[in-house]
């Protein structure tokens, strides 16, 4: 099996010498060449054409004349030019184990895997080289985020933000890709229909040089996921805004037959959250349905959900009036968009969660696969 390990790099010349040297170590008897995709500033490729000379594995370097697509781009060009039948994408900062390459390709072996993903959130994986507790929080916030938009897809990825995963060249259409900001693997496991396994790693500390993340990235990110999945979140939001007309439109029609607005804002709440939860069931999650829960234990969760952030938005705006001095408008516009996406992570990630697959299902013996579709989610 021959296998090329792609190294995107954006200034990272202190990093290259010893990744290359560990990446030879580990893979000493594979069939193995490092492919550095660089879209560096400074003196990066110099360094890259010196350890190459010296190394006894084939290192190739691919300088971009412009650092079109950032980290993503790099990356499916290094997919493009890669020689190997597999590819293992890692960053050139170390925080990626080098160690971890042959494990990869084992797995990726004995499964029959086309994706094995380099797992942080997994047995024993560990994100602790993440710095500070913001990134940690983003990169759990994002994760949940992608697995709520994309519940079959994702199944069985508990870490779809890595950027360490050994891919098979062949099971994924390179042209259909659409690489943007920091976060290829959703790229790829959004648009193709792969069978994917898991190993978990732990996430390291930077060996040399600073983190080229940025807050930019992270909006990129967004822009991502959304133009990948408009679909289950749209239908989610004008269910949600059917709801409000609906229950506008009751509390007034009772109104009109003499009903104190208490008791006619309290009946239309509920006949709101019933409907909601029909339109839901119908509607947005239909296709995951039948992934084990039955449909009374579906209506209590949504239920209690809902009937939690009624009781927690008033105080909270409140809270965030006083405490920063905000607008009120602004506040509440705030509070009803981080309820919205509150609701829309719990109803995917909780009430519809999807069952991960039964290790027979990740492995395709004679005949189709079992695989993950786009269709479905
Ligand atoms: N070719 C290329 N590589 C990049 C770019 N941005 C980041 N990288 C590389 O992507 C890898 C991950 O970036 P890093 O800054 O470590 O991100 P972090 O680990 O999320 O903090 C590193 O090897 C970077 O050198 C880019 O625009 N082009
Ligand atoms: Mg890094």
């Amino acid at each position: 099996m021959q296998v090329t390990v792609v190294v995107p790099t954006f200034n990272e010349g202190p990093n290259v010498r010893e990744l290359v040297r560990r990446i030879g170590d580990a893979a000493d008897g594979l069939d193995v060449e490092v492919l550095f995709v660089d879209d560096s500033r400074d003196d990066t490729p110099d360094v890259i054409r010196q350890v190459a000379g010296s190394s006894g594995m084939p290192v190739r370097l691919l300088q971009r004349p412009e650092p079109v697509g950032g980290l993503s781009g790099a990356v499916v060009e290094g997919l493009r030019a890669a020689r190997g039948e597999w590819v293992v994408v890692m960053d050139g900062d170390l925080q990626h184990p080098p160690e971890m390459v042959p494990v990869l390709l084992e797995t990726a072996a004995s499964t029959g895997a086309d994706v094995v993903v380099a797992s942080r959130y997994v047995g024993g994986g560990d994100a602790g080289g993440l710095d500070g507790r913001w990134r940690h929080l983003v990169s759990t916030a994002s994760s949940l985020l992608a697995r709520s938009m994309f519940p079959l897809r994702l199944r069985n990825v508990t870490d779809p933000m890595t950027g360490f995963f050994a891919v098979r060249t062949g099971s994924i259409d390179l042209a259909a890709l659409r690489p943007r900001g920091f976060k290829i693997l959703l790229e790829i496991l959004a648009r193709n229909k792969v069978v994917v396994v898991e190993e978990p790693f732990v996430f390291g500390e930077r060996f040399a040089g600073q983190s080229k993340a940025t807050f930019a990235n992270g909006l990129r990110y967004l822009q991502q996921l959304t133009a990948l999945r408009f679909g289950r979140m749209s239908t989610f939001a004008l269910v949600g805004a059917f709801g409000a007309v609906l229950n506008l439109a009751i509390m007034w029609g009772l109104e009109q037959f003499g009903v104190h607005y208490m008791p006619a804002a309290v009946v239309s709440a509920a006949v709101t959250i019933v409907t909601n939860f029909l339109l839901l069931e119908h509607f947005v999650f239909h296709d995951l349905r039948s992934e084990g829960r039955s449909v009374w234990k579906r209506a209590a969760q949504s239920f209690t959900f809902n009937g939690i952030e009624a009781a927690v938005r008033l105080p909270f705006l409140h809270w965030l009036v006083v405490l920063t001095g905000m607008p009120p408008v602004l506040a509440q516009a705030l509070t009803l968009v981080v309820a919205f996406l509150l609701r829309f992570v719990f109803h995917a990630q909780v009430v519809y969660r999807p069952r991960k697959d039964a290790p027979d299902r990740v492995t395709p013996l004679a005949g189709e696969p079992s695989t993950t579709t786009l269709d479905e989610d």
